[in-house]
């Protein structure tokens, strides 16, 4: 059995660190991914982390991992509320996913309360910081056999 985890990070969250600390607060894209793998470790996976701006290249990275991963973790940015291409290619490759949030989107604006994946997650973690990535990848491990 694969003992990877595929990291995947959307739009925008190459700019983590940078930008907007009172909301993202002042981790960066690196830490996330560090923090990540280091429970992953934990729990027994290996990560593979890929952020993208472009929304076909996230489709090919979560295709891809059906071959070797046993899971995903993903934060989809703004694409967590208009996506229903990223929602078909999470459900297409059958594998479990945790839906991850850095903020409280139910604390901000009405369009962050909508996800199209909030029903086919096997885990969701929001509004919990960066450390919500650690607690997906938990969730998410004791998942999988
Ligand atoms: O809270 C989250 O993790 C979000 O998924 C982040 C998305 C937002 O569209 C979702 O509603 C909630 C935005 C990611 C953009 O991240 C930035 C980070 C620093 C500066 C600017 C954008």
């Amino acid at each position: 059995m694969t003992r990877r985890i595929l990291l995947v990070n959307g739009p925008n969250l190459n700019l983590l660190g940078t930008r907007e600390p009172e909301v993202y607060g002042t981790a960066t894209l690196d830490d996330i991914v560090a923090l990540t793998t280091g429970a992953a470790q934990e729990a027994g996976f290996e990560v593979r982390s890929i952020q993208s701006n472009h929304e076909g290249v996230l489709i090919d990275a979560i295709h891809d991992a059906r071959a070797d991963c046993a899971g995903i973790v993903i934060n989809p940015g703004g694409l967590t509320h208009t996506s229903v291409v990223l929602r078909d290619a999470l459900t297409g490759v059958s594998l479990p996913f945790a839906e991850v949030h850095i903020s409280d989107v139910y604390a901000r604006e009405e369009f962050r309360h909508h996800s199209y994946l909030h029903d086919v997650a096997a885990v969701r973690v929001v509004g919990e910081g960066v450390e919500g990535y650690a607690t997906a990848v938990r969730q998410l491990a004791a998942l999988i056999p």
